[in-house]
């Protein structure tokens, strides 16, 4: 009953591009303790120029500032640079990858990816609404992650582009982001420079979501090396090379008193925001809360590492350790199906080789699926 060769070699790839199915952990499972996670350390920092030009400086680093008092955050909105839909690409961070501070660490390195993209698959456990998909690819026992835009997301996108209310609230945060930030640290400003920003109502210059300043870290999730790079909002007082003094900027809705619907949502929220910072080592998050219409009239700090508390308990709360722990099964799951297959191959060496490119899809409340794509469907760049 042997079977042919021929017939051997069929069924296994079969077997290796048939998708396999990870399920999603329950959310009030027993808690496992947390893995450790090693503090972020920054390798290297870039910018993007007003032109989208990616720059190896810092002169889109800014330093945090207190906005007005009910700031309006409508103002200047038709002035606002838009940036061009970018494919959701690794190409900043794998030219950032390649420099001399950066090179011996991408060679140990586990995982690479965008800081945005670990948000999504750490968040997932508790993810109601949102599906994605990335593109999974592994070169010499390193994993590679980067999205790739699914058509509900592109539709989702032009969707935000044309509805001029989505777009607003948008704007609503970029804003809040001039208001927030300055290019020189407050306390090293002149009289004039105080005064010159006051008679601007506090306005810290037109939006334009070209410029942004990137921090590239490595980290450690139990034992999984990762190395990833994220937008850092500004710093509080001074730059010290390391995270210690990033801030991450938010804007959220205001929480109507005695409103438990909004708290509830609020806290939900909170998750994100946790682990977008957690993930970078930014440790502070300030909120600035506004009215439907954009006009700002709270701000709140928070220190990422006492959110998970503030929330611990609360019914249909969120539990990092849940997520922390589905983040290495879930980096563990594409290790054992995409290095392996990736790496057996030991075709590294030949000219035009490219590693197989794999699709990783999320189903809200169901879990991930991860097929290997064909030739014939890996697009050409
Ligand atoms: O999947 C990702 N994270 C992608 C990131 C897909 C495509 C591109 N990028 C780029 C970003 O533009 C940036 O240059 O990667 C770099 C770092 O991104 P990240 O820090 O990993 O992204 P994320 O944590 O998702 O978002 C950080 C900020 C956002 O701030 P808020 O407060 O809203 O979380 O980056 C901005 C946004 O200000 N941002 C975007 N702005 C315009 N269009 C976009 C976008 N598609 N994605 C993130
Ligand atoms: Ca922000």
């Amino acid at each position: 009953e042997e079977p042919s060769d021929e017939k051997n070699h069929q069924t296994q790839r079969r077997r290796i591009s048939a998708p396999t199915r990870l399920p999603l952990p329950q959310r009030d499972a027993p808690a496992r303790p947390s893995p450790p996670f090693q503090l972020p350390f920054q390798l290297l920092s870039f910018s993007y120029t007003p032109e989208r030009e990616l720059v190896f400086d810092d002169s889109a680093l800014r330093y945090y500032i207190d906005p007005p008092q009910r700031a309006d955050l409508t103002y200047r909105y038709d002035d606002w640079t838009k940036r061009e839909e970018e494919r959701g690409r690794l190409d900043g961070l794998l030219r950032a990858c390649v420099r001399d501070e950066v090179e011996p660490e991408r060679v140990r390195a586990n995982v690479i990816t965008w800081r945005g993209i670990l948000t999504k698959i750490l968040g997932s456990p508790y993810e109601d609404r949102d599906s994605w998909e990335l593109n999974v690819m592994s070169v010499n026992g390193t994993l590679y992650l980067e999205e790739h835009p699914s058509q509900a997301k592109l539709a989702d996108m032009r969707m935000t582009d044309t509805d001029p209310k989505r777009r607003l609230q948008t704007y609503f945060g970029y804003s809040f982001e001039s208001y927030c930030t300055s290019e020189k640290p407050p306390r090293t400003m002149t009289r004039e420079e105080h005064d010159e920003r006051d008679w601007a109502g506090g306005w810290g210059g037109d939006v334009n979501t070209n410029v942004q300043w990137c921090s590239v870290v490595k980290t450690k999730l139990d034992n999984i090396r990762v190395l990833c790079g994220g937008e850092v909002d500004c710093v509080r007082d001074r730059y010290t090379k390391q995270p210690d003094t990033f801030v991450e900027l938010k804007t959220s809705m205001n929480i109507r008193r005695g409103n438990d619907v909004d708290v509830l949502r609020f806290e939900k929220k909170l998750l994100k925001f946790y682990l977008q910072s957690f993930l970078l080592g930014v440790p502070e998050i300030v909120v600035g809360f506004r009215t439907p219409a954009g006009e700002l009239t709270a701000l709140e700090s928070y220190k990422t590492i006492e959110l998970p508390r503030r929330v611990r308990g609360k019914p249909g709360a969120w539990d990092a350790s849940v997520c922390l722990n589905w983040g290495c099964d879930v980096l563990r799951f594409l290790h054992r199906s995409v290095s392996r297959d990736s790496d057996s191959q030991n075709l590294h060496d030949e000219k035009d080789w490219r590693p197989p490119v794999w699709r990783l899809k999320f189903e809200p409340r169901k879990g991930l699926e991860l097929r290997r794509l064909e030739l014939s469907e890996v697009e050409d760049e």
